[in-house]
């Protein structure tokens, strides 16, 4: 520290905003976690391409007759799927007839260090769920509620072109806030906060300079 003139120490003050912990909360136990993803990305990436090759996206169908505009893959222990018949965790992708992909590593360590570092202890996500959207899809607000429990949090990472998260409430028609996630940023969410409504409006076309023209985000969960 004696080294450190005048000068330098500024350079790391709290007013710099590249050294603030960048956390946003959203809701009683929900926060955004800005930029979190970032460090983790040049080892996120790899593995993903892997998942990918082994279960790639698809488009699914709601039970409603729907084809989601999102398209679908996930890894881990379970998946999650829907069809005609229902919303459903499976261990088998329904599309190769084999189980899932296991969560990479460093997927598991991402989910647990963001859930740790907004006030959840001891995440153990069993399931990754992955979403791509293209300029123009969209998610329309739901409640994540297939999971056995809800005791554990849900660790939601967004990579690529921007989007406006809605988070709302515990009945469809309460109005949301509109949460802008950038490339990086991660969304934890539980306890109280964890039946709340959520979506995405439709993400605006552009090109994302590693990502390309799309958004990526992946969905830590406990579902069993
Ligand atoms: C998305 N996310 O951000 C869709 N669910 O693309 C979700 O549906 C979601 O971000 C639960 C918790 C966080 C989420
Ligand atoms: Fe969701």
């Amino acid at each position: 520290m004696t080294s450190m003139n005048p000068t330098t120490f500024d350079l790391f003050a709290d007013t710099d905003p590249e050294q603030q912990p960048r956390i946003e909360r959203i809701g009683e136990q929900s926060c955004v976690l800005r930029g979190f993803a970032l460090p983790w990305l040049d080892r996120l990436l790899p593995a993903l391409e892997a998942v990918l090759a082994a279960a790639p996206f698809r488009q699914m169908v709601t039970p409603g007759g729907f084809t989601m505009s999102v398209a679908l893959s996930s890894c881990g222990t379970w998946g999650w799927t829907t069809d005609r018949s229902g919303y459903r965790y499976t261990r088998n992708d329904p599309q190769t007839g084999q189980p899932w992909p296991p969560m990479p590593e460093v997927f598991f360590q991402l989910a647990q260090a963001a859930a740790l570092e907004a006030g959840f202890r001891a995440f153990e996500p069993d399931s990754c769920l992955i979403n791509r959207y293209i300029p123009g899809a969209k998610m329309s607000l739901h409640q994540d509620k297939d999971e056995k429990s809800y005791a554990a949090p849900i660790v939601s990472v967004s990579l690529g072109l921007p989007a406006m998260f809605l988070f709302g409430g515990f009945v469809r028609s309460e109005k949301s806030q509109r949460v802008p996630l950038l490339h990086g940023d991660i969304v934890v969410w539980g306890g109280v906060d964890r039946l709340r409504y959520h979506g995405v409006l439709p993400i605006k076309d552009g090109q994302h300079p590693r990502m390309g023209e799309q958004r990526i985000n992946f969905t830590f969960r406990t579902a069993r």
